[in-house]
């Protein structure tokens, strides 16, 4: 059997705790030529990544910024591996708890800040008893969402590397709690529209909706979950394949977007409503579009598929959605186990979010990105962006030169 290998060219891994000195992330596959200015293509999208309406205050401590080590030349990306660091500004205040040294004997174990008492929904339990650890705050410092922050980094790369071929990524909230969005057209700039709004929702009576339900979860000391939706547009027809079930690109995409913290659900198009329709009612018609090349001139009626048809992108607008669950931290803790002495108690609470959906709906941008600069690289190659766009135009002409006719 062959491991699972959602990425094939490209490959990124993440390093840091939550309130430790800060993270790294280390992507590699970039290919040699692309402009890359962290300050102009990474920040923004960390910015993008602490808003959102529910976040708590530690967004207002952190101020992501990365910082390069390496990877980068007079302004262009060499081929070798990019690494980025993200400091935390909150470690300051958490030098002796996140000590990378074994404590001073005479220290206060409160210093330490300690949590015994798993919350329920959390890594906390589980990860102690893999990890053969007593105090979960060795397990919750890594399991924390902070480490997204290094995921978008590396993901605000990749779209750098697909907005070189016109690939444009976006992303919008579609319910958080009871509140769902009624279905709106996606406006060009999706981002745009979506980042203007607090909750990043198109729908401007929602969204109000949608901060009441979030004050009322805080005030009640509850948390929230919701939905998001990330869409890629201008991808050609033909990245991931068929053939094989770990080149298929929607389980890579599932794969991808399902290890962000707290998604417990991806949809692609349709996704569980296909499955109560009957099959007319679900399939895309197929029509003559002469005007988009990148479907290879046969486009759809519909895209129910989401982009997708046989694990392979059909060149309409791929659509993921995540379903996040609630933060497992509430300030009105649920019951749980202190791993000391076995008593019942009240799970451990700490500074945490009512609701980080609009940053999860970021963060699914970053990993679809990802995926797809990943699946873009698996069909074209290229050590340079030059050759890769060779690789890409050549194939994009074939698709336009490519006519009708049996063989
Ligand atoms: C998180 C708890 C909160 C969030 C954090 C994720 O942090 P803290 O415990 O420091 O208040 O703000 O998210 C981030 C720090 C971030 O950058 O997204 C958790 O327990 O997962």
């Amino acid at each position: 059997m062959f491991p699972f290998t959602p990425m094939k060219r490209l490959s990124f891994h993440t390093a840091g705790e939550s309130h430790g000195r800060g993270l790294t992330a280390l992507l590699e596959g970039i290919p040699a030529g692309l402009a890359l200015d962290l300050e102009r293509d990474v920040d923004p999208e960390l910015k993008r990544r602490q808003g959102g309406y529910g976040r708590g205050r530690r967004m207002q401590i952190e101020s992501d910024r990365a910082d390069l080590l390496s990877g980068v030349r007079l302004g262009e990306t060499l081929g070798s591996p990019i690494s980025m660091v993200i400091w935390n500004r909150d470690w300051e205040n958490w030098t002796v708890a996140m000590s990378h040294a074994p404590p001073d004997e005479d220290v206060n174990p409160k210093a330490l800040r300690p949590h015994y008492l798993p919350r329920p929904g959390h890594a906390d339990l589980v990860g102690a008893f893999k990890y053969d650890r007593r105090d979960v705050r060795d397990i919750l410092e890594r399991a924390s969402a902070r480490e997204t922050a290094a995921r978008v980094a590396c993901g605000a790369v990749a779209k750098r590397l697909l907005a070189e071929f016109d690939i444009r990524i976006g992303s919008h909230v579609v319910s958080i709690g009871s509140v769902e969005a009624p279905e709106v057209g996606l406006p060009d700039d999706l981002n745009a529209v979506a980042d203007a709004n607090p909750v990043r929702c198109l729908d401007d009576d929602s969204a109000t909706r949608i901060m009441a339900e979030i004050d009322a979860a805080k005030e009640r000391g509850d948390t929230l979950g919701g939905v998001f939706e990330v869409v890629a547009t201008g991808l050609p027809v033909g990245l991931g394949s068929y053939v094989s079930w770990d080149t298929k690109l929607d389980g890579r995409l599932a794969g991808a977007v399902m290890s962000i913290q707290a998604v417990k659900g991806v949809e692609i198009g349709l996704g569980f409503t296909g499955a109560v329709r009957p099959g007319s009612n679900v399939h895309d018609p197929l029509v003559r579009a002469e005007e988009k090349p990148r479907t290879g001139g046969i486009g759809r009626s519909s895209n129910r598929a989401g982009g997708l048809e046989g694990g392979v992108t059909t060149g309409e607008p791929l659509s993921v959605r995540g379903a996040m669950k609630p933060i497992s931290t509430l300030m009105k803790p649920l019951p749980s186990v202190d791993l000391r002495d076995g008593s019942v108690g009240n799970a451990a609470t700490e500074r945490s979010d009512v609701c980080a959906v609009p940053a999860a709906a970021v963060v699914g941008e970053a990993m679809v990105a990802l995926v797809l600069a990943d699946a873009l690289l698996e069909k074209f190659g290229g050590d340079s962006v030059g050759e890769t766009r060779r690789n890409f135009d050549a194939y994009i002409a074939y698709l336009h030169d490519r006519g009708f006719g049996e063989r």
